[in-house]
């Protein structure tokens, strides 16, 4: 039988790339900031121009048959729900903080469900020129070269990422901070972050790091890395220890169900309203 998304997942990488040139060739140029939900919360015009350039040449490709979840559409008030119908999920610019100081870090993350099913992902570390890539049962990829997670079991010998997002409120930090103050204790060799979700994913997906954990992050942030860090070989789960929910604006991914529910021990959870919930009416 006719593989149905094959062409969709070629054709995403080919716009992962063009979009990641389109943010290089912004990087050199004067970028306006603007803020999102809080003071620290960056967007600027790269951000909203890359989607349109993405969700356009999808549409271009695939016609009105497909849904899409954007970041700075969703910003915009579009709707954030996941359908049965073959859907992107994008997130144009990954790491936009990064992106405004020249912090090296910066990511095109392309991911396609269908009947809310997560068929692959795709993310460009643009700067670094890294493609990471993954299908549902079928591996995962750098520059073509298959990945792996670490094989690391033992919490002392491993690396955690931990971000902070951008909610600066007094509660939130405290339990941020207390987390990390108790992982680092464990102690682990490392706490490391790059500031963008999917490229966060992709270093655990390498082996480069066995954990990567965030409350507060977005569908758009980790989409593509959920299918990239499971295709690797990696586990995905909620801060809980219970299923992973691409909407729920939390996360645990890891190497493996020793190191990421060791870690679960440890996060103190706050609560981050769901990607999907329905929109308070103004
Ligand atoms: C970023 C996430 C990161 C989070 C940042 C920010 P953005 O996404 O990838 O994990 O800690 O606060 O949300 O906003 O750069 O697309």
């Amino acid at each position: 039988m006719a593989d149905p998304w094959q062409n969709a997942y070629d054709f995403a990488v080919q716009v992962a790339r063009a979009a990641g040139a389109v943010i290089r060739k912004a990087a050199d140029d004067e970028i306006k900031v603007s803020t999102k939900s809080t003071t620290v919360d960056l967007v600027t015009q790269t951000d909203e121009r890359v989607e349109k350039i993405i969700i356009g040449s999808l549409k271009e490709e695939f016609g009105d048959a497909h849904c899409f979840i954007g970041e700075e559409s969703v910003a915009k008030g579009e709707p954030c729900i996941l359908t049965d119908k073959p859907t992107w999920i994008i997130d144009p610019v990954d790491g936009t903080t990064n992106f405004v100081h020249g912090f090296p870090f910066v990511a095109v993350s392309i991911a396609f469900a269908v009947k809310k099913k997560l068929e692959f992902g795709v993310i460009y570390s643009c700067l670094e020129d890294k493609m990471y890539k993954a299908r549902k049962g079928q591996g995962a990829f750098c520059d073509d070269e298959p990945i792996q997670v670490s094989d690391v079991k033992d919490i002392h010998k491993s690396i955690i990422i931990s971000e902070h997002g951008t909610d600066r409120s007094k509660e939130k930090v405290t339990k941020i901070f207390n987390t990390m103050q108790k992982i680092l204790c464990i102690p682990v060799h490392g706490l490391r972050g790059s500031g963008t979700a999917a490229t966060n994913m992709c270093l655990v997906a390498i082996g480069a790091v066995e954990a990567f954990f965030e409350i507060g992050i977005h569908c758009w942030d980790i989409a593509a890395g959920a299918v990239i860090v499971k295709e690797a070989g990696g586990i995905l789960l909620d801060v809980d220890g219970g299923e992973f929910d691409l909407m729920s604006r939390r996360m645990v991914s890891a190497n493996n169900e020793v190191i990421a529910k060791r870690i679960i021990k440890e996060i103190e959870i706050f609560p981050a309203e769901r990607d999907d919930a329905p929109v308070q009416k103004k």
